[in-house]
C-alpha cells in the first residue's frame, strides 16, 4: 500500500446543529466543507444530509441536488449513506441508491447503537448489495462488529463481488453496542479481512476518544482513514473540534508521517474500482471557419 484513502464524514445523523455549530447542515456548508477537505487531501466524502430544520433526512430531491452539487464543485468520490438515522425505514434507505451516487454504504448487520438499534436484516443487506451491483454503485461495507466481516464473506460467496470487482470495508469502532476502538480490535479485524477476496482494502474510524488509537492502528495495519464530525466531536481533552478540515488535516499529517501520503480522488477511484466520472466532450473547435 503506497498511499492512504482519506474519507471525510462531515455531518452524520446523530449530532444536532445546536450542540455542534461546526456541523455542515446546509448544501452550501456541505459543498464548502467538501472543497476545503479535498484541497487538504480527502478523496471520498461520506454524506448524510439535513432538512431545513437541520434534522437528518433522506429526501430524494435533496439527495439528488447534493450529489449534483458535490460533483460540480469537487472531484471527490461521492458516497451516500444508506444507513441514515436509526429511525429511517428500509424503503427510504434503499431509495438512496436512486440519487445516483458513485458509492454508497452498506452496513453488514444489526447493532445496538447507543440507546437505539441500527437494524440491518440479512434480506435488506442482500437487497442493497444486489441493487448496487445492478446500478454500477460501488459499496463501502460498514463493519460495526467482528462477526459482520463473516457476514460479508457469506454475502460475497452467495451473491458475488460488488460492482467494479474490488471489496472495500470501513471499520466503525467504538460505537456503544459495537466493537471497541482499540489496536487489538483493529488487528483482529485485519486477520479476518485476510479471508476476504484478495486485494480487499479497509479504512477505520474510531468514535469519540477512540479516534486517535484507531487512526494509528489502522495506518500501522495497512488500513486507510475515515475522519469527520460524524464520528469525532472532541479534538483533544477539553477542546471541541473546530471544523472537519481540522480533522482531515490531522489525518493527512499522520498519513504523511507513515510515508503513505493521501491518494488523490483519481487515484482513489483506481484503488476502489470506481469509474472515472463521465466528461462531456469539448465542443468542436471552429478553427479555420470564416465568419459568414
Ligand atoms: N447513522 C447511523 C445509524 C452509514 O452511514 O451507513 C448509521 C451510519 C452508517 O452512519
Ligand atoms: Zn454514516
Amino acid at each position: 500500500m503506497t498511499g492512504t484513502l482519506i474519507t471525510v464524514a462531515p455531518t452524520g445523523a446523530e449530532s444536532s446543529k445546536a450542540d455542534v455549530p461546526a456541523l455542515p447542515v446546509t448544501l452550501d456548508e456541505l459543498v464548502t466543507t467538501a472543497k476545503e477537505c479535498e484541497a487538504l487531501g480527502a478523496s471520498i466524502i461520506h454524506v448524510h444530509i439535513r432538512d431545513d430544520d437541520a434534522r437528518p433526512t433522506l429526501d430524494q430531491g435533496r439527495l439528488r441536488a447534493t450529489v449534483a452539487a458535490l460533483r460540480q464543485s469537487t472531484g471527490l468520490i461521492v458516497q451516500l449513506s444508506s444507513g441514515g438515522a436509526v429511525t429511517d425505514p428500509e424503503a427510504d434507505r434503499l431509495a438512496v441508491l436512486d440519487a445516483g451516487p458513485e458509492m454508497a454504504s452498506c452496513t453488514m448487520g444489526t447493532v445496538n447503537f447507543g440507546d437505539g438499534v441500527f437494524l440491518n436484516r440479512w434480506e435488506f443487506i442482500v437487497d442493497l448489495h444486489t441493487r448496487m451491483q445492478e446500478r454500477g454503485i460501488v459499496p463501502e461495507y460498514e463493519i460495526f462488529d467482528l462477526g459482520q466481516l463473516t457476514s460479508l464473506q457469506r454475502l460475497l460467496g452467495k451473491y458475488g463481488l460488488p460492482f467494479g470487482g474490488h471489496v472495500h470495508v470501513d471499520l466503525v469502532m467504538g460505537v456503544p453496542g459495537g466493537m471497541p476502538g482499540t489496536t487489538a480490535a483493529v488487528a483482529a479485524c485485519e486477520q479476518v479481512i485476510r479471508d476476504l477476496p484478495e486485494g480487499t482494502t479497509f479504512s477505520a474510524t474510531g468514535i469519540g476518544r477512540s479516534t486517535l488509537p484507531v487512526m494509528l492502528a489502522s495506518l500501522s495495519a495497512g488500513g486507510h482513514l475515515r475522519v469527520g464530525l460524524e464520528d469525532t466531536l472532541t479534538y483533544a481533552k477539553g477542546r471541541p473540534v473546530e471544523s472537519n478540515m481540522q480533522l482531515v488535516a490531522r489525518a493527512v499529517g499522520f498519513a504523511q508521517l507513515a510515508q503513505r501520503p493521501p491518494y488523490t480522488p483519481s487515484q482513489a477511484r483506481d484503488v476502489l474500482g470506481v469509474p472515472t466520472p463521465f466528461q462531456p466532450p469539448h465542443p468542436p473547435l471552429k478553427i479555420g471557419l470564416k465568419a459568414p
